[in-house]
């Protein structure tokens, strides 16, 4: 999708002109993909904008840092500052936000010890990223051929910039069949979850979505909407989920930043109904709560002023 340019981009710990934000074609991670990132949304809320869940979607950065071995050169609380003031600083209401950690220039080979690290942060508005009407019309989800990371390859709980050669990979040889969307089985078979989304089937009226041993990322989204699904009265739990799951689900839907909630139409070309009604129930309570239009939810909006 387009990138569409804002002011400014937090480099280091400066606002600098988006189009001053350059690194150098040596930069360590450009070459060898030892770096951390985040995938976060600004909403527009009744505050002004608001970060969803951006001390979470931070903390994992570090996390994902630490996994790597990487120092991080600035606290939990310093980049929810700089995030602030980077969306602050496009006068948008909503966007999307893009903090990244990467060893920089000056060293090269694998030994990323003497590398610094530097951290960026930037902001522009993404609309939908599944389709505009991925709720209602719903995805077409292909398994892939290309199996997800185990975790002594490189570790799915990491956000790291070489793990999405794996889903880029299965993106891409999903839209060139004419899906809209990969399922990402671990090397034992069993489904970890999408390219870029934690996947979720509704069986006998429970929820079940993969837990990070089965190689799916720790979704903040996911955790999002284990906590609404439950207080919406439906039961939700992770669990390993083989394909055939996937085939006779109820309901199944994709959960992301970006793609936020989406519905899932059918798997390997085997329909789903779609969309469920813990699908639809789910995807509007979240619409909502990231707009901070629910009190209960309102403290996961981190307003930007
Ligand atoms: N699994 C993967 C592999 C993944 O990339 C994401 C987010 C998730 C699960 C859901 O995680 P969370 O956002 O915390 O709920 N993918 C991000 C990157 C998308 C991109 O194209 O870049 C995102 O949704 O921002």
């Amino acid at each position: 999708m387009p990138i569409t340019p804002t002011p400014k981009i937090w480099m280091n710990g400066d606002l600098v002109d988006w189009a001053d934000a350059k690194v150098h074609v040596l930069t360590h991670t450009l070459h060898y993909g030892m770096g951390v990132f985040e995938g976060i949304r600004a909403y527009e809320t009744a505050d002004g904008p608001a970060v969803f869940r951006l001390t979470e979607h931070i903390e994992r950065l570090h996390r994902s840092a630490r996994i790597l071995g990487m120092p991080m050169p600035y606290s939990v609380d310093e980049l929810i500052t700089a995030t602030k003031q980077t969306v602050a600083s496009t006068g948008l209401g909503s966007c999307y936000v893009r903090p990244i950690a990467y060893f920089g220039y000056g060293e090269m080979g694998l030994n990323t010890i003497p590398c610094s690290v530097d951290v960026s942060i930037a902001c522009w508005p993404w609309g939908a990223y599944l389709g505009d009407d991925a709720v209602e019309k719903g995805i077409r989800l292909k398994t892939s051929s290309w199996t997800r990371h185990d975790h002594n390859t490189m570790p799915p709980a990491a956000k790291t910039v070489g793990n999405y050669v794996n889903s880029s990979l299965a993106k891409v040889e999903a839209l060139r069949a004419g899906y809209d969307e990969a399922v990402m089985l671990a090397p034992n078979g069993l489904v970890a979850e999408c390219s870029g989304e934690n996947l979720f089937v509704a069986r006998h009226g429970t929820l079940l979505t993969p837990p990070l041993s089965a190689g799916a990322l720790e979704g903040i989204t996911q955790s999002t909407v284990m906590t609404i699904a439950r207080d919406l009265g439906f039961e939700a739990q992770t669990d390993n989920l083989a394909r055939s799951d996937l085939y006779i689900a109820d309901e199944a839907f994709v959960v992301g930043t970006a793609a936020e909630v989406s519905s899932v139409n059918s798997v390997d070309d085997r329909e789903i109904p779609c969309p469920g009604p813990m699908t639809r129930a789910i995807a509007e309570t979240y619409s909502d709560a990231v707009r901070g239009r629910i009190e209960r939810y309102r403290h996961w909006c981190e307003t930007v002023d």
